[in-house]
């Protein structure tokens, strides 16, 4: 039996929600509400110490971080498998995953606060807002969340947050060879899982338009054939209630000026 306890926007809950499609396992949804602070509570945080999503249970063991949850879920569900099996590809696949979790996740915390959940927590009382991040645990994660709370657009840390996400595009847009049209070619691989809630961020955050075939054409047909796939609905699009999809895009197309500036600014 597994468990998977995700948030439906959350990107390292996407990347194991694809993979659990992708491989046709069965699953109990356990909803983590991160803005009512579903991640602090005590009996998850006995489960996921660092306060996060996702976390797997897996018949009673528990599993954390989202990249190690793939490779276990590689390891124990072999089929299909979506590791390249040649050592110099798999090397390869597991440096550009080990890119996007250092580099590329820290910025989704910051464009993603600082420009589409912002405004409600500004709405919201002094108490709950500083709830939005004193509680974190890792101190430069919560710092930054303070400062793009406070700051939004003008935050210092949104430069190199956007200039992360245009960096892992013109990755992919590089390494996407004539095989694809997966990161490490013809076979989807745990390389396109985690690089999808990212590359999906973008579009829910007015930057679509670096997706477009004319700017990115092999990131552009990754993006389409990711949305082909037969687990994209039920395990992604599907889970991503409206109106809060549209609160990311309200709140995005506010700041789509300075956001294009900063863009071609890099
Ligand atoms: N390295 C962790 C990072 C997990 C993470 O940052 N999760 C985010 C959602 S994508 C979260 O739970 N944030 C809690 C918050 O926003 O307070 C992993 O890969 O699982």
């Amino acid at each position: 039996m597994i468990e998977l306890y995700h948030n439906a926007f959350s990107s390292c809950s996407q990347k194991v929600r694809i993979v659990l499609g992708e491989k046709g396992i069965g699953w109990k949804s356990h909803e983590i509400d991160l803005q009512g602070g579903g991640q602090h509570d005590p009996e998850y945080v006995k489960l996921n110490p660092n306060h996060v999503v996702p976390t797997l249970v897996h018949d009673g063991r528990v599993f954390i971080e989202s990249t190690l949850i793939n490779e276990y879920l590689d390891d124990e569900f072999p089929n299909p498998p979506l590791r390249p099996g040649d050592p110099v590809e798999r090397h390869a696949m597991r440096l550009f995953v080990k890119h996007i979790d250092e580099k590329v996740h820290p910025a989704a915390g910051v464009i993603t606060y600082g420009i589409a959940t912002r405004p409600m927590i500004l709405g919201q009382p002094p108490e709950v807002q500083e709830a939005a991040w004193s509680q974190i645990p890792d101190p430069a994660r919560r710092a930054a969340r303070k400062s793009v709370i406070e700051n939004g657009i003008e935050a210092p840390e949104m430069r190199g947050a956007v200039g992360a996400f245009i960096g892992m595009l013109d990755e992919m847009e590089a390494t996407i060879d004539d095989r694809g049209p997966w990161v490490c070619g013809e076979h989807f691989s745990l390389a396109d899982a985690c690089a999808l809630p990212y590359v999906l961020r973008l579009e829910h955050l007015a930057m679509g338009s670096q997706l477009a075939a004319g700017v990115r054409p092999r990131v552009a047909r990754w993006f389409a054939e990711i949305q082909a796939l037969e687990s994209y609905e039920e395990m992604i699009s599907g889970q991503l209630l409206a109106p809060i999809l549209a609160m990311f895009q309200k709140n995005a197309e506010e700041v789509r000026g300075e956001l294009d500036a900063l863009i071609a600014s890099l």
